[in-house]
C-alpha cells in the first residue's frame, strides 16, 4: 500500500467524481477514464485517459501498467438493449480480457441491486440467491458477475462485485431508506475490496447500516467491512413526501421502478 497504479473507470460520473478524490490516498498514480469529459489531471498523481469501453483495443491500452481497477464505467440506468450491449456487456468482456493480457490481478466491479430487483421488499437475500434481474441493465450486471466468476476460476483474477443499492448524497425516497449507501461507507468498502487478500470472487451488497435492510452480507464477512452510516437521520425528510401507492413497484420490488421500464421502441 498504496498501489503503484490504480485505474478508475466511469470517473466523470456521479460516483466517479466523488471517488476520483477519495481514492487518491490508495494509489501513487490514479488513472482516470471515461467516455465523457474528465477535465485536466487533478495533480501530478493523476493520469487522464479517455476511452470508450466498447473499443476493445482502447480498453487493452487503458489497463496497461495498472495494478488494480475500480470499474464504474457504463450505462447506469435502464436503456434499450443495444446501448447496454456496447458499454456494459462488451465493455466488461473487454475489461477482463485486458486484465488477463496485461496481468491486472484485482477488479472492483460496480454491480447493482438490479441483479436481484424482482425480489419483493419483504424478502431478505444473501449473495447466494438466484439472481432475478429487473431489466437489460440488471442483466448486464448479472453477466458482469458471471464474467468475474469465470475470470477467477479460469485465470485467477480476483474481483469483488459490489451490488450497490443507492449511493447518492442522501436517500431520495422511501425505497432508498433501505437501499441507501453513503459515500463514506462506499469508500471504505472499496478500500477493503482492493486490499483484502484472497477474495477470489466475492459478492457483497452495498447498503449502509439502515434500519430496514433487505440484504445479508454474511457471505462477504471475509472483507471485514461493516457499514457505519444509516439513512435514519433522513427519515423525517423522506416521509414528508407524498405516500407511495401500495401497488406502485417502488413499494413492492427491491428494484423499484426499474422493474416496470420498457418496452423500448415498438
Ligand atoms: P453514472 O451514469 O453517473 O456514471 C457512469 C459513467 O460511465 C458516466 O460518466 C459515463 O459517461 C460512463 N460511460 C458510459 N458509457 C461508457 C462507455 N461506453 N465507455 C466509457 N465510459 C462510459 O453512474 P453512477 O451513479 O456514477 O454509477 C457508477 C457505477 O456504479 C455504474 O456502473 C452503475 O451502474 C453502478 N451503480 C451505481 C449505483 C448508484 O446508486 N449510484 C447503484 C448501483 C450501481
Ligand atoms: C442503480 O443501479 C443505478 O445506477 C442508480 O442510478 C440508482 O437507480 C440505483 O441503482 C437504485 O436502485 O436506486
Amino acid at each position: 500500500r498504496p498501489l503503484p497504479r490504480l485505474l478508475l473507470t466511469g470517473a466523470a460520473g456521479g460516483l466517479g467524481r466523488v471517488l476520483r478524490e477519495r481514492l487518491r490516498p490508495l494509489a501513487q498514480v490514479l488513472r482516470v477514464s471515461d467516455i465523457a469529459a474528465l477535465g485536466e489531471a487533478h495533480g501530478p498523481h493523476e493520469e487522464v485517459m479517455p476511452c470508450d469501453l466498447a473499443d476493445k483495443k482502447a480498453v487493452d491500452a487503458l489497463l496497461a501498467g495498472c495494478d488494480a481497477l475500480v470499474h464504474l464505467g457504463g450505462v447506469s440506468v435502464e436503456r434499450p438493449f443495444e446501448e447496454i450491449l456496447e458499454a456494459n456487456i462488451k465493455g466488461i468482456f473487454h475489461i477482463y480480457e485486458a486484465a488477463r493480457r496485461r496481468g491486472v490481478r484485482r477488479v472492483v466491479f460496480a454491480s447493482s441491486n438490479h441483479v436481484i430487483g424482482f425480489y419483493k421488499q419483504t424478502e431478505t437475500l444473501d449473495a447466494h440467491v438466484l439472481r432475478r434481474p429487473d431489466g437489460y441493465y440488471g442483466l448486464s450486471k448479472s453477466f458482469g458477475e458471471d464474467m468475474a466468476q469465470f475470470y477467477w476460476d479460469r485465470w485467477g483474477i480476483e474481483t469483488v462485485s459490489i451490488r450497490i443499492g443507492s449511493s447518492f448524497p442522501e436517500p431520495a425516497n422511501r425505497r432508498m431508506m433501505s437501499t441507501w449507501l453513503s459515500y463514506d461507507d462506499l469508500t471504505r468498502l472499496i478500500e477493503k475490496a482492493l486490499f483484502t487478500p484472497g477474495v477470489g470472487h466475492t459478492v457483497v451488497y452495498g447498503a449502509s447500516a439502515n434500519a430496514q435492510v433487505w440484504w445479508d452480507n454474511h457471505a462477504a464477512a471475509g472483507l471485514g467491512w461493516a457499514p457505519q452510516d444509516s439513512s435514519e437521520p433522513f427519515r423525517a425528510k423522506v416521509e414528508a413526501q407524498p405516500p407511495v401507492a401500495a401497488d406502485d413497484p417502488n413499494a413492492i420490488y427491491q428494484g423499484g421502478a426499474f422493474t416496470a421500464q420498457g418496452p423500448f421502441g415498438d
